[in-house]
């Protein structure tokens, strides 16, 4: 098979969608970490937005994750994380679209992108977020997962947000608000896969990570 490398860092939520996808498809894969306080001098010539994830498929690099996850499906259609049928196509991308446009901007504009007095309004757009997206499960899965009872890319991409949840909560002062069930218990079905109980880390290491990013920027 083709080497493949991701580039990654271990607090980036969008490469661990990424290595969630490629541990998902049982696709074997380098790991390269990058420290993003301290880029390689040539990253750039690797990753042209200067981010993380990027993935080298031999001579090909593909950056984004959800395109990265997308390719990745197509590329190895073996243990499919997209359904087949076209509407059902759009409706997982119209979800993953939510959390890239709506879920995870809100969330990095209150950690990085805001002052506090802003945080307020920021948080209240959150938490609708958050309703939108309990409404969304209750109505189209009959679960466990996002699309029912298979895991697809929709869960890969929401799910590392959840895991750091806790430097929101720590730092922001913003727990999971209480209500959402359904969520919650999809939550608690993504933690357990094993693709994501083997490289998981604990609130404690993203807390202590991220307090140690908050001293060399403001976080
Ligand atoms: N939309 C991108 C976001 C990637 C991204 O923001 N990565 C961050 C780390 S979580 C990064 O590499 N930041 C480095 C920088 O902006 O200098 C994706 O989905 O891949």
């Amino acid at each position: 098979m083709t080497e493949i490398e991701i580039y990654s860092a271990a607090l980036c939520p969008f490469a661990h969608r990424s290595r969630l996808t490629l541990a998902e498809k049982g696709i074997p894969f380098k790991l390269i970490e990058i420290d993003l306080q301290n880029k390689p001098a040539n990253f750039k010539d690797i990753s042209p937005y200067g981010k993380v994830p990027v993935l080298k498929h031999g001579e090909h690099r593909v950056w984004e994750s959800t395109i990265i996850n997308e390719y990745l499906d197509e590329t190895f259609p073996e243990r499919p994380l997209l359904p087949k049928e076209p509407i059902q196509r759009a409706q997982a991308r119209i979800w993953i679209n939510f959390a890239d446009t709506r879920l995870f901007a809100t969330s990095g504009k209150l950690l990085y992108g805001s002052e506090p007095k802003q945080h307020p309004d920021i948080v209240k757009e959150l938490i609708a977020h958050l309703h939108v997206m309990e409404e969304g499960l209750q109505e189209m899965s009959d679960g466990p997962y996002w699309l029912g009872s298979e895991i697809s890319l929709v869960d890969l991409t929401y799910y590392p947000l959840f895991e750091q949840w806790a430097v929101l909560e720590h730092f922001r002062g913003v727990p999971l608000p209480t209500g959402l069930d359904r969520l919650k218990q999809w939550w608690g079905t993504a933690a357990n896969r094993e693709s994501v109980r083997a490289i998981a880390r604990t609130s404690e290491f993203y807390i202590k990570q991220y307090g140690q990013l908050e001293q060399t920027r403001k976080l």
